[in-house]
């Protein structure tokens, strides 16, 4: 059963297991999520397993970022899957001849999908270089800033689709949490029928219990969105006249946001003027505040451009912003409630891990992917959140819950939220490295 008694844990043999785990899943030049579920390099993964490389071999943090960026697009999208030319087809669904990246002006040489992910990117690099500050270090942050400026230039120029201020998704693998119920009310809007997954072999399906992943008809509409997207070779000048699904997230603005704020930490490294950084830093906080903040129910809730109205759910994303250090009062305390309610369960000791949905939800489910798992980086993300807004008490007691995870499962991608036990992939990256940072 889930103790939360991270004081009585190996460390040392916790800290031998994640290594362990990031060894077994590198590859050349990058980490890969999970070798059976995920055997490809996604985006803001390696952004997570940057941060736990910095603590056992930094080199490998810059690998990992060069390698990824390396398949960034000319206009600055930074893809959420490269593909690896050495595996073999059928090796991950939706594979590299369904996205056909090669057909879309500025794609770069390798095949990518054509979404990107939360831009956690340019934070990771900054915490890998603080954490091991070499010469070498230097040199690939310099390398990697105007990549991380075109980043964020991308989401924030051809991404404002609402023109707010704010970037949308266009498909809710954009914004790593899946199939949150977040996304179900702008989703309900895209045409599918479950029928259309007999084209299709789910590879998911074959690795994970199909009862703890998305459902097929989830899968129809994330195909058709991929294949709207698709059929404009991925081009974002029309999408408010085309795409169905364009939604502001919480928690890819918050992270665009946070971005900002490590690229003026950087910028001076790299020989740039830190000014507009923190301008636009703060440009995004106001955006999120005004157009995702809702006062009745004191959360942060997605935006749907389609339907221009806030969606309901109150799922785990709202809290993404607490790691806006410039968050303003109101709304740091207005989500340190709704974070330490039942919906949440947030305490300085934990009798329950942080679950990815609202807990008394109908539609709350402990096995499901997003919609009710516990997982470790976006424990790891409230974490920080609370160690900036000054609740080292909370973030202490969220760090136990996130050791106590590992040490009762290990590695796993994500838990069942009330008994800690491990689903999904048995040994993934992000897991493994955040813990190693968590240890630190
Ligand atoms: C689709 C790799 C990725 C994570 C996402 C997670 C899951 C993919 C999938 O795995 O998404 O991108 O096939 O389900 O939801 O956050 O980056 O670990």
């Amino acid at each position: 059963a889930y103790t939360a008694d991270a004081g009585a844990r190996d460390v040392g043999a916790l800290r031998r297991l994640a290594v362990a785990t990031l060894e077994a899943n590198w590859e050349h030049d990058h980490t890969v999520p999970s070798r059976t579920l995920y055997p490809h390099q996604w985006s803001w993964d390696s952004a997570f397993i940057a941060i736990g490389w910095s603590h056992v071999r930094p080199e490998r943090a810059w690998r990992e970022l060069t390698s990824l960026f390396r398949a960034q697009w000319r206009d600055g999208r930074v893809p959420h899957i490269v593909f690896n030319p050495a595996l073999p087809v059928g090796s991950y669904f939706p594979g590299p001849e369904f996205w056909a990246s090669g057909l879309a002006e500025g794609a770069p040489a390798a095949a990518t999908s054509g979404l990107v992910q939360p831009p956690v990117h340019a934070s990771a690099a900054w915490l890998a270089y603080r954490r091991c500050p070499s010469e070498q270090a230097r040199a690939a942050l310099r390398r990697l800033y105007p990549r991380l400026v075109a980043q964020q230039r991308y989401l924030a120029t051809r991404r404002d689709v609402g023109g707010g201020g704010l970037a949308c998704v266009v498909h809710p693998w954009e914004s790593g949490l899946d199939n949150s119920p977040a996304w179900d009310a702008p989703l309900a809007a895209v045409p599918a029928d479950a029928a259309v997954m007999r084209a299709y072999r789910r590879h998911d399906t074959a690795h994970a219990d199909a009862a703890h992943r998305p459902t097929d008809l989830d899968y129809a509409r994330y195909v058709a969105l991929v294949a709207s997207y698709r059929e404009r070779r991925y081009r974002d000048d029309d999408l408010a006249a085309r795409h169905p699904f364009l939604v502001e997230c919480p928690l890819v603005n918050a992270a665009m946001g946070a971005a900002e704020h490590a690229l003026a930490r950087i910028a001076p490294l790299a020989g740039a003027d830190p000014g507009p950084h923190r301008e636009r830093a703060a440009r995004i906080t106001e955006a999120l505040v005004r157009r995702l903040y809702d006062p009745t129910t004191g959360t942060f809730q997605p935006r749907d451009l389609r339907a221009d109205r806030l969606v309901p759910a109150r799922t785990v994303l709202g809290l993404a912003p607490l790691v806006l250090p410039d968050l303003p009062a109101r709304q740091v305390s207005a989500l340190l409630a709704e974070a330490c309610s039942p919906r949440f369960g947030l305490a300085a000791r934990m009798d329950r891990p942080l679950p990815s949905h609202d807990r008394t939800a109908p539609d709350f489910e402990p096995l499901r992917y997003w919609r009710g798992p516990s997982w470790m980086n976006v424990n790891w993300l409230v974490r920080r959140g609370l160690l900036r807004h000054g609740r080292p008490d909370l973030a202490a007691g969220l760090r136990d819950s996130m050791i106590e995870l590992v040490a009762g499962a290990g590695c796993h991608e994500y838990f069942h939220p009330d008994t800690g036990a491990g689903l999904g992939s048995p040994a993934f990256g992000w897991t493994a490295a955040l813990l190693l940072d968590v240890l630190a």
